[in-house]
């Protein structure tokens, strides 16, 4: 039999069913045929059709769907290293503020660079996350805040999928806060250029979903609403920033627009989340910017499983709330700093994290599903999130692909 593989000797963590913890199946083998997974199961139930072609013996090392980081601002100009320094140098807001810093001092970095420097400069952020078994990602615009920077982070965030075996989700995210240019006139901002430029970056293929910051810092829910709907109005998807410093209702509005999550959540209520359940939208929580921020009021992890509302988890990587390029490291900050259980991390960051960008072929590992695997040198799927800093990855499978 051409084209196909066969792994065994493995334990994999297929995420697939509710039966076993983490869908675990003990001695198991995987078929793959080209870019998808064939047939997984038991070694013992493999098919005779399959046991002639020759098997790769994984050593009974675990196998886990490929990881998949639902939100990031990987695509960046410039750092803020100095300002975490000024900062911790007891350096005050306006100090840091007349010293050109915050979200506006990545947002001239962004301007100031070329198409190739964004590119260049997110590479080495997106290999991090590929050692770490990353096959799915997503890329946010909203550093631009004017339509041609824009458009130019969604296509270093296209050109990034070409350049490397990863595949990428784009979310325009031009409501992500008001630029200096329209400071005070946040509704003239959202007509003159956040729509406009959702129109052209459609126009141009760019946008795989929509996305806004709907925060007393950013923007109100009916400013919000509005990008909804040209995003509605182009058959776009939508996500929100909700709930991460106080609670505006993002997440109601998110869950009435049919959103695909409400992330950050940490001021979430229980009516927010009964929305979110009803909608079926999924909850991302991102412990990196809660950390990075020492935020002290936690997303509300017990009321999102009474509410049976899908808990993804993602780095959030950005330069300014989360500098972070790290899965592993998010899974272990979800259980230490939320209690999730480590269970509940790899479902946020598999099977959850799909369900967050719309992806109905990947997150599980079951027959028809994409063939994205990480296989890990460890014993047992709860290491994934117990260790700090250590890296146990041995190999990754994109689309069938070692
Ligand atoms: N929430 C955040 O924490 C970041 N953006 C957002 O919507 C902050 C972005 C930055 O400071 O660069
Ligand atoms: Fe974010």
């Amino acid at each position: 039999m051409t084209g196909k593989t066969v792994l065994h000797g493995a334990k994999i963590a297929t995420l697939a069913s509710q039966q076993t913890p983490y869908g675990l199946i003990e001695d198991g083998a995987i078929v793959m045929s080209g870019e998808q997974i064939d047939w997984v199961g038991s070694k013992a139930n493999l098919p005779k059709e399959y046991s002639t072609i020759d098997a790769q013996d994984l050593g009974g090392r675990l196998v886990t769907p490929g990881l998949i980081d639902c939100h990031t601002h990987i695509v960046f100009g410039g750092d803020r290293a100095q300002e975490f320094e000024m900062r911790l140098n007891e350096a005050g807001y306006e100090e840091i503020a007349r010293a050109g810093g915050g979200i506006n001092a990545t947002v001239r970095a962004t301007r100031d660079a070329s198409l190739d420097q964004l590119i260049e400069a997110a590479l080495p952020r997106v290999d991090a996350l590929i050692a770490e078994g990353l096959t799915t990602m997503e890329i946010k615009s909203g550093y631009g805040l004017e339509c041609e920077t824009e458009l130019n982070m969604l296509r270093a965030a296209r050109e990034i999928g070409k350049r490397r075996q990863v595949s990428v989700y784009t979310t325009y995210l031009g409501a992500h806060a008001t630029p200096p240019e329209y400071k005070g006139r946040d509704d003239t901002y959202i007509d003159e250029v956040v729509i406009p430029t959702l129109r052209a970056a459609h126009e141009e293929g760019l946008v795989d979903a929509v996305d806004g910051f709907c925060e007393g810092i950013a923007f109100q829910p009916g400013q919000i609403a509005r990008v909804f709907d040209t995003a509605k109005s182009l058959e776009l998807p939508v996500k929100l920033h909700a709930e991460q410093l106080s609670n505006l209702g993002g997440a109601k509005l998110a869950a009435a627009s049919g959103a695909l999550s409400a992330d950050h959540i940490e001021y979430l209520d229980e009516e927010g989340v009964a929305a979110m359940a009803q909608a079926g939208t999924t909850g991302v929580i991102l412990p990196g910017a809660f950390y990075t921020l020492r935020e002290t009021q936690q997303p509300p992890v017990d009321l999102l499983r009474k509410y049976q509302v899908p808990m993804a988890l993602a780095t959030d990587c950005n330069p300014g709330s989360s500098p972070m390029t790290s899965l592993l490291l998010t899974m272990n900050m979800g259980c230490t700093l939320f209690r999730m259980t480590p269970e509940e991390t790899l479902e946020g960051v598999t099977r959850n994290a799909a369900r967050a960008l719309g992806l109905i072929n990947r997150g599980v590992i079951a027959a028809g599903q994409r063939a994205d695997l990480a296989i890990w040198d460890v014993v047992h799927p709860a290491e994934l999130s117990y260790r700090i800093g250590f890296n146990p990855l041995h190999k990754r499978i994109y689309g069938g692909l070692a």
